[in-house]
């Protein structure tokens, strides 16, 4: 008898509150901060997560089509250079960035798995099971974890591991949370690993800002759903309609934030944590850094942590980039 081991694997790492849990300490300690912040990672609830979609395919938003073009044009010279096993991916990228992966790995013969990971279960059992679908010989390893907390890889995945870090999620991060970041990726990285980054690179400010505030609102109505995420599960009591969106160009810090800017004076309780928050009229309160890279910066900030950069691919018009890293010798 022949017993097959099943192609499609969810380990969930997670306990069951642990969103629920970070979800009140971001919210506790940003709303009590001055200036007040709240992490990014809340505007993806379900429609958090199909506004993003929406954000990708507006004219005025460049980066998912760039990081695209590169892909497209450079996956075979991927596959080649890093003859992965396994492709790790950090966080749920788009399907179509990762097929491009796939294909190309799949197509140069080395590749047997795909180990995907996201804090959405959801989302790593839609993609798995229509990757498993898609490519019969391929294993699909899903852990449901944060990444940024804990980024223990499945142990049975063959190499060489190619971990792909893609849609310049990485400028979510700022400066001391990435050099963090790169120190726990360099641990768990073996001298034939490598790490595929995706960054959007620094441009014409009006550009930038072009891409966050967008003409059909998407953008906006996709910062303001944070608050209906804490409306719904911490049951406070903001009103979306009393804030407006907020995207700027920090030149000193490289970066481009989004803020919520109070329409008036208000005060916004949230009973789950026993809070109450008083708003003056125009303050700002941040939702999201989006840092842009420089060449020189971002390879002298991977060097710090012990990555070398051996590859620096852009778009036709040098908009994105796409890097592979492999640890320092
Ligand atoms: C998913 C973090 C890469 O920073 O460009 C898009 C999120 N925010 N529009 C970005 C986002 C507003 C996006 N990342």
């Amino acid at each position: 008898m022949i017993t097959q081991r099943p192609r499609f694997t969810l380990d969930d790492r997670l306990p069951a509150d642990h969103l629920a849990k970070a979800l009140r300490a971001d919210v506790a300690s940003g709303l009590t901060a001055e200036p007040k912040t709240l992490p990014p990672k809340w505007f993806y609830d379900a429609r958090g997560s199909e506004l993003f979609e929406q954000i990708t395919r507006l004219p005025e938003y460049y980066p998912t089509r760039a990081e695209q073009e590169i892909l497209t044009r450079r996956a075979p010279e991927i596959a080649a250079l890093t003859r992965a096993g396994t492709l790790f991916e950090l966080g749920s990228g788009s399907s179509t960035k990762t097929r491009l992966l796939l294909d190309a790995l799949t197509a140069a013969g080395t590749l047997s798995c795909y180990a995907p990971l996201d804090v959405s279960p959801s989302a790593l059992e839609q993609a798995g099971t229509a990757l498993v679908r898609d490519y019969p010989g391929l294993r699909v390893a899903a852990t449901v974890t944060d990444f940024e907390a804990d980024l223990t890889l499945p142990p049975d995945a063959p190499g060489p591991r190619l971990i792909a870090f893609l849609g310049s999620t990485i400028g979510n991060l700022d400066p001391e949370q990435r050099a963090s970041f790169y120190r726990s990726l360099r641990r768990t990285l073996s001298a034939d690993d490598a790490l595929l980054l995706g960054a959007d690179l620094a441009k014409d400010p009006e550009v930038l800002v072009r891409a966050y505030d967008d003409s059909a609102g998407v953008t906006a109505e996709f910062n303001k759903n944070v608050l209906n995420v804490i409306d719904r599960e911490l049951d406070a009591d903001f009103d979306p309609e009393a804030f407006a969106h907020v995207a700027l160009w920090n030149e000193q810090e490289q970066r481009i934030e989004m803020h919520l800017r109070s329409l008036r004076a208000q005060s916004v309780k949230v009973p789950a944590l026993d809070l109450s928050v008083d708003f003056a009229p125009d303050e700002l309160m941040r939702t999201e850094i989006s840092c842009k890279f420089r060449r020189d910066s971002l390879t002298t900030e991977l060097a710090a942590a012990g990555l070398t950069v051996r590859h620096w691919w852009t778009d036709p018009a040098a908009r994105f980039a796409l890097l592979l890293a492999v640890p320092s010798r």
